[in-house]
C-alpha cells in the first residue's frame, strides 16, 4: 500500500507544471528577434523572457528594447557585459524569477513545435533536456558538413558522460534547472564558449540524467553565423578535457552520486 502511495504522489509531483524564463541570447539578430519573441508568447508555460544582446553590430538592442517597453513585465532586455554566448546565458540566468530556464537562440534555427515537445519531456522528470539535431531533419545549408562532423565528433566524445546512445551536444536548445548554474565553477565559464558543455557536465555532477528528443534544424535567414567554426572547435575540445578531469575529481574526491 505504501508503495502504491509513494508512486501516485511522485508521479503526481513530475507532471507539475513549470513555468519557464527563456533566455534569449542575441548577437546580430535584428531580422529574428520580432519573429521569436511572437512565437516564444504563444506558449503559456515561459512567463518570462529574458533577451540578453551583446556584440550587435546591427540593430537588435533597439528593435528588443521596443518591444520589451510594451510588456515590461514579461519581456527584459538586458546589454551583456562580458562577451561571448555563454556569458550572455549566465547573464540571463542569473537574473531569471523561475527556477526553470530554457535556452532559445535567437535565430530560430529549432522550431516551436519541437520546442513545445522538449518541454513536455521536461515536465515529466525536470531535469535536464535538449535538442538532438544530428537524426532530425536538417534544412541543406542550416549545418555546414565541418560542423556536421564536428557535432558527431562531440557527440560520441560526450556519451561517455552522458550515457545511452551519443546525443548532439551543441543545440543550442536547453532546458534545465536555474541552480545547476551554481555549480559551475567561474573558471569554466570563463573559458567555455558557448555553455552546453558546461551546463551538461553539472547537471551530470549532480547525478541528475540528460534527456534529448530529436528536433528539426532549420537554416538561419538572416545574417551569419556568430560562432567561430575552427578556433571554437579546438576551444570545444580544451573544455571537454578539462570537464572530464574536473568530473573525475568530483567523483573520486567529492563522493558526489555516481555518474549514471
Ligand atoms: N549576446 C550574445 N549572443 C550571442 C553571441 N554569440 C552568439 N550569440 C547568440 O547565440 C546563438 C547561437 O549563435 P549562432 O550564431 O546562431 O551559432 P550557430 O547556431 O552555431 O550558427 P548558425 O547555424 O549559423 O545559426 C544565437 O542566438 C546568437 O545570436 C554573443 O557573443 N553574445
Ligand atoms: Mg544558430
Amino acid at each position: 500500500m505504501e508503495k502504491v502511495r509513494n508512486y501516485e504522489v511522485s508521479n503526481f509531483e513530475s507532471d507539475r507544471f513549470a513555468n519557464l524564463t527563456c533566455v534569449i541570447p542575441a548577437r546580430n539578430e535584428q531580422g529574428h528577434i520580432k519573429k521569436l519573441i511572437d512565437k516564444i508568447e504563444t506558449i503559456e508555460q515561459i512567463n518570462e523572457i529574458i533577451i540578453v544582446e551583446g556584440g550587435s553590430t546591427d540593430d537588435t538592442f533597439n528593435v528588443v528594447n521596443r518591444i520589451a517597453k510594451k510588456k515590461p513585465d514579461k519581456i527584459k532586455l538586458l546589454k551583456q557585459l562580458g562577451t561571448g554566448k555563454f556569458n550572455a546565458v549566465i547573464y540571463g540566468v542569473r537574473v531569471a524569477k523561475n527556477e526553470h530556464i530554457i535556452i532559445w537562440d535567437a535565430d530560430g534555427t529549432v522550431s516551436v513545435k519541437d520546442t513545445k515537445k522538449l518541454i513536455q519531456k521536461f515536465n515529466s522528470n525536470h531535469n535536464f533536456v535538449m535538442g538532438n539535431r544530428l537524426l532530425g531533419k536538417i534544412e541543406t545549408g542550416a549545418m555546414q558538413r565541418a560542423n556536421y562532423v564536428g557535432n558527431w565528433f562531440f557527440a560520441i566524445l560526450w556519451n561517455p558522460i552522458i550515457g545511452g546512445k551519443p546525443v548532439d551536444v551543441l543545440c543550442g536548445t536547453k532546458i534545465f534547472q536555474k541552480s545547476i548554474v551554481k555549480n559551475i565553477p567561474n573558471w569554466l565559464v570563463r573559458m567555455d564558449p558557448y555553455g552546453d558543455f558546461s551546463l551538461i557536465a553539472a547537471t551530470r555532477a549532480k547525478g541528475h540524467q540528460v534527456d534529448s528528443m530529436l528536433v528539426d534544424y532549420a537554416r538561419r535567414y538572416y545574417g551569419q553565423s556568430n560562432i567561430k567554426r575552427w578556433s571554437g572547435g579546438l576551444r570545444l575540445l580544451l573544455v571537454t578535457t578539462i570537464i572530464y578531469l574536473w568530473l573525475g575529481r568530483i567523483r573520486l574526491w567529492v563522493r558526489l552520486r555516481p555518474l549514471k
